[in-house]
């Protein structure tokens, strides 16, 4: 039945409606009232550009970004590290050996060393030991092995100077409302090598005359401290406190915590021993809500995902391919954190989303735009996905949904 309208029951509402409408005389035929959106600002989920369109071309370059914005990304997504000579630089990690062709070139093999990076020893390259000179000799690798490898080494390392240019200039020339959305990555590593991200975030974004709460900017970061240092120091756009975990437990559909993804880098070095999961109670959300504007909590705390078991309390291999994993594993009931963080005036800001079968739930059916509509009904503010086309593609079947 119903095989062709996906939310028979919504339909059917909206007929109702303007049933109603007819038959009050309201004139002939009155466009049935749209179905609200359930987010904060009661307008649709915007569409993040997670590290540009990084299922596609190789993350973090400007285009990546680009490729982001013609998919119809409302904002494009850097995080940002710091150069030798202190510039900011897009890339996910200090250590920038997964991410471009460096341990390719024999030029900087002696630069190869081993730092701690909140708390954990990495051994590779890193790029505050790098100038921006050097930097832009690099190209950037994709990360993923099953996506497409026939751009590595391209694309060069774009500075985050670059990307406001890049976005300013599809502004104007597409009239659309395009944002940018700077992470501070590992701000207390970089503060502790002298190379502290938020005073040259916050010039940069002055620079770009986008330092107010309605400038195209949502400054994001894992470490509260981070987010509070920049609003003492005169950022006013809106920002984001973005909350993590370490993995699932597939037999509880619990999210586990394991440093140095058990809490923010900032709490582990004051004593502060709380989780992550401090943040999404009640007083976590209203503590936030006195120096951010909204939360970005990794998926699961939202929407726990959980496996069967069988009789010796194994994870059942639901989907038969010899494995028990998480495609084994199907979606739970929502929690309330959408509703909780919108009762505290929060908005809420969900990652990562992806296409790959291997990063689907088993009640997904293989199909990624399942998991996005599952997240918009629900009222989420928006999210972060490495294809912004899917993610564009599964909101516009939303949109028809509310019958927008
Ligand atoms: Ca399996």
């Amino acid at each position: 039945m119903h095989v062709f309208a996906p939310t028979p029951y919504l339909r059917l509402s909206v007929l109702a409606g303007a049933m109603l409408l007819t038959a009050c005389g309201g004139g002939s035929d009155p466009a049935p009232a749209p179905l609200s959106f359930k987010t904060l600002a009661n307008v649709q989920p915007l569409v993040i550009g997670h590290r540009g369109a990084s299922g596609h071309l190789p993350e973090h370059t400007l285009e990546s970004y680009s490729r982001a914005i013609e998919m119809g990304a409302d904002f494009v997504e850097p995080d940002l590290v710091a150069t030798k000579d202190g510039v900011l630089i897009a890339r996910h990690e200090p250590n920038i050996t997964s991410t471009t062709n460096v341990a390719a070139l024999a030029q900087f093999a002696s630069r190869k060393t081993t730092r701690k990076v909140d708390g954990v020893d990495e051994t590779g390259w890193f790029a505050s030991d790098f100038t921006l000179a050097e930097i832009k000799t690099l190209g950037a690798l994709i990360t993923d092995a099953e996506r497409p490898q026939q751009f590595n080494g391209l694309y060069k390392i774009p500075t985050l100077q670059e990307i406001v240019d890049l976005v300013k200039a599809r502004r104007a020339a597409t009239g659309r409302d395009i944002g940018i959305y700077p992470e501070t990555k590992h701000p207390t590593f970089h503060r502790q090598l002298g190379l502290g991200l938020e005073d040259r975030l916050i010039a940069a974004l002055n620079a770009a005359g986008w330092n107010s709460r309605t400038a195209p900017v949502l400054v994001q970061s894992f470490e509260p401290g981070s987010l509070k240092e920049m609003r003492g120091k005169g950022l006013a756009t809106r920002m984001i406190q973005l909350i993590d975990g370490d993995d699932y437990d597939l037999k509880t559909g619990r999210i586990t915590y394991a440093a140095p993804f058990d809490r923010p880098y900032d709490w582990a070095v004051s004593g502060d021993t709380r989780l992550f999961s401090a943040m999404v109670t009640p007083a976590g959300l209203a503590e936030i809500k006195t120096y951010a504007d909204g939360i970005g909590p990794w998926k699961p705390y939202i929407v726990p995902v959980k496996g069967a078991l069988d009789a010796a309390g194994n994870l059942r291999d639901v989907n038969g391919d010899g494995k028990a994993n998480y495609n084994d594993a199907s979606s739970q009931p929502a929690t309330t954190l959408i509703d909780d963080a919108h009762k505290a005036g929060l908005f809420v800001h969900a990652y990562t989303f992806r296409n790959e079968q291997r990063r689907l739930a088993f009640d997904y059916n293989k199909d990624p735009k399942a998991e996005y509509l599952q997240f918009y009904r629900l009222g989420l503010d928006g999210l972060f996905s490495d294809f912004p086309d899917t993610a564009i593609e599964a909101r516009g079947s939303y949109l028809k949904e509310l019958g927008r």
